[in-house]
């Protein structure tokens, strides 16, 4: 077996060089889904609000990298102007009220999403049958005792959620993992001015949060909580599951993680500013992949940092701990299948994911008062309603 074939899977260098081509042919595209993603919506939108039996935003299976068409914010390199006034017309065609004059009042991006959001799913597992009720922990609360179907429901749905919206498929982040960036390129990053690479970090975060925000839309039971609890969940764990998930495209071999296309280690940040944050960050993404969590294994930590019933905002945090222990009891199940229990200990403390994403968001108070214009109109709005807070939002 040749260097190759083992570094890239059994693949040819031209089967290599065709999915190269395709990555960086993906990334251009996503600028031109913009149209479709936005006439989607506006089809959506002409739609009386009766159940439709598809999802509001149909992915694409067999789209090579896991992309869907939803996704549409700032893919490309910078976030342009043009750009974030089509973001903003995508807020307002997510609006219920179709008769809205008064375009320039604040839009909550996060609230519009659940009115237009169902959690319908063709039902494909019919041949589920044993409906015994089933009381797997004897210290569970009457809510949660569940029956076995519910069980494997809970297990589908976590995994299929994760799936479905998980940006990149991990086979195709394993192809490209040895591909980094030439010293050259590397200078060329490092060169450019603070305000430059935020605006396109920012960016690319925000895009990997949409396909967050769908995840947890998609998680059975998220859709019923109420409005103001969904978006407590959503500020607090956005950030920490996009780390999680940011850990799948990480290589710990060579301590880089995936960035426009190639592979990037950590000195290609440096002109953030932020390198204890960005380092913090690596560290996380090392001791995440040492865990080696399998695809299920991440859809379910990913669950249950979304769903943590802890935080203190909450208004019906019953609701949110009756769903975490499910989640929890599903979880283990499916570990106790695998023989992968001894896991549940050695995942990352809350504490740790959360100290990080508080250190992101000092570290973006400091750039908004370095760059208070840049941080105000080139910031996507999704990105803003997460980690600006209301007060100062307004
Ligand atoms: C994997 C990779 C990406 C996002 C999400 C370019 C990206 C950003 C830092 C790394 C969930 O898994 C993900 C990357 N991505 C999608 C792109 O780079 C990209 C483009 O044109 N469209 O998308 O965003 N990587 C990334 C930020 C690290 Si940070 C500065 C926080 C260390």
């Amino acid at each position: 077996m040749s260097r190759d074939a083992v570094k890239f899977g059994r693949m040819s260098k031209k089967q290599r060089a065709i999915l190269q081509a395709e990555v960086q042919k993906l990334l251009k595209e996503q600028k031109s889904e913009i149209s479709v993603s936005l006439q989607s919506c506006e089809a959506q939108a002409e739609q009386p609000s009766t159940t439709t039996p598809e999802l509001p935003h149909s992915i694409q299976p067999a789209s090579w990298m896991g992309h869907s068409r939803w996704d549409s914010s700032c893919s490309s390199r910078s976030c342009s102007l043009p750009r974030m006034q089509l973001q903003r017309e995508a807020l307002i065609l997510h609006t219920p009220e179709k008769t809205q004059t008064d375009v320039t009042s604040r839009k909550s991006y996060l609230r519009d999403q659940q009115l237009h959001l169902e959690n319908v799913r063709p039902s494909i597992f019919h041949n589920v049958e044993s409906y015994c009720s089933l009381n797997l922990s004897s210290c569970l609360p009457a809510e949660c005792m569940m029956s076995a179907t519910e069980l494997e429901l809970l297990m589908q749905n976590v995994v299929f959620a994760h799936q479905e919206t998980c940006q990149y498929r991990q086979e195709n982040l394993q192809i490209l993992r040895w591909e980094t960036f030439s010293p050259e390129e590397v200078q060329s990053l490092q060169e450019k001015s603070m305000d430059q690479i935020w605006e396109r970090c920012v960016c690319h975060i925000t895009d990997a949060i949409q396909y967050i925000v769908e995840f947890a839309k998609r998680l059975s039971g998220f859709m019923e909580l109420n409005p103001n609890d969904q978006i407590v969940l959503l500020k607090a764990g956005a950030m920490e599951l996009l780390l999680i998930r940011m850990s799948r495209a990480f290589n710990c071999y060579n301590n880089t993680v995936f960035f426009e296309g190639k592979y990037a280690q950590l000195e290609i940040f440096q002109s953030l500013g932020c390198n204890d944050l960005i380092s913090s960050m690596f560290e996380f993404c090392q001791s995440l992949c040492a865990l080696n969590l399998s695809e299920h294994e991440m859809a379910f930590f990913s669950a249950m940092t979304l769903l943590d019933p802890s935080h203190p905002w909450l208004q019906e945090k019953h609701k949110v701990d009756t769903l975490y222990r499910k989640i929890h009891l599903a979880f283990r199940h499916l570990l106790r299948r695998t023989h992968r229990e001894f896991i549940l200990m050695k995942l990352p403390e809350k504490e740790k994911l959360s100290s990080i994403c508080q250190l992101h968001l000092e570290k973006l108070n400091i750039f908004r008062q370095m760059y208070p214009s840049i941080a105000w109109e080139r910031f996507p709005p999704l990105y803003k309603e997460l980690f600006i807070s209301e007060t100062e939002n307004s």
